[in-house]
């Protein structure tokens, strides 16, 4: 078995420890990081996810299997995406209220990162108010929203609604994303940008940003 198989069925079976030396292995073997990361840990989780689904596993088998990703995605960190860039720019990053995902949202985070952006990350469950105040009280300009339930989307209108309400519109922007929202809800909801995946979420932030 090829070594990023491997990896993504030590996300699978929750192996941290495995799952940190074989991304070791695999950086020494000079595959790229990029790589290790798409094709291994979040292949490995896909996987993860889809058997959830299917309620073939349940959620502690879940946290296992994300508590793997992160011992990976330490190892890989200093590695993607350029890490060491001077910083161009900031934002406000957070996971919405009701909302406990953030292995996408650190993700996000650490591409961002890597690629120059410094994060002030709120961390998950994040109220609507909360979001506004950070951004204001730290002189950033655009927000970043991560919701991975369908319950919790509602929540990224409410932070656009307050934006606006508070006559922020247009000075502060938003950019959301998460695997259930799309482009179209983004529109919907007056968001000023959607991002399907991390990489893409770095080069549409640098958009916003005007550092592209
Ligand atoms: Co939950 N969960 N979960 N879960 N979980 C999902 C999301 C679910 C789809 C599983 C399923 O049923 N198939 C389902 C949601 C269904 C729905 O809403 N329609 C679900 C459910 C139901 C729940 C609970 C309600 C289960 C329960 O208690 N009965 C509960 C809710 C808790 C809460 O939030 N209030 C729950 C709990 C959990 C755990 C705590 C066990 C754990 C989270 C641990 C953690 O994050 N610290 C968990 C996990 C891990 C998952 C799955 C399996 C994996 C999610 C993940 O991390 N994916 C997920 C199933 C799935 O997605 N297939 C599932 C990997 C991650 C890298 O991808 O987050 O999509 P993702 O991020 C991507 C992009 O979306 C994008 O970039 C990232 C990387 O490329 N992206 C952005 C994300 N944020 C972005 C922001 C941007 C731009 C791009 O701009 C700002």
């Amino acid at each position: 078995m090829d070594l990023l198989n491997e990896i993504a069925q030590g996300i699978e079976a929750g192996d941290d420890e495995r799952v940190r030396i074989l991304a070791e292995e695999g950086l020494a073997e000079r595959l790229p990081a990029g790589d290790l990361l798409q094709r291994g840990l979040l292949a490995g989780m896909k996987v993860v996810g889809d058997r959830f689904k299917r309620r073939d596993i349940f959620l502690p088998d879940v946290l296992l299997a994300a508590r793997a990703l992160y011992a990976g995605l330490a190892v890989l960190k200093p590695h993607l995406a350029g890490g060491g860039a001077p910083v161009l720019g900031r934002v406000v990053l957070g996971s919405v209220q009701g909302d406990l995902h953030d292995i996408g949202k650190n993700l996000v985070r650490i591409m961002l990162e890597g690629a120059g952006i410094e994060v002030v990350d709120l961390g998950h469950d994040v109220p609507a108010e909360r979001f506004v105040e950070a951004a204001v009280a730290e002189g950033v300009t655009l927000i970043g929203m991560s919701a991975l339930l369908t319950t919790t989307m509602p929540r990224m209108r409410e932070v656009v609604g307050l934006l606006r309400t508070r006559g922020f519109h247009g000075g502060i922007r938003t950019i959301v994303g998460g695997a259930p929202v799309s482009a179209e809800f983004a529109r919907e909801i007056g968001a000023d940008d959607y991002a399907f995946d991390a990489a893409h979420a770095v080069e549409r932030v640098k958009g916003l940003l005007g550092v592209a």
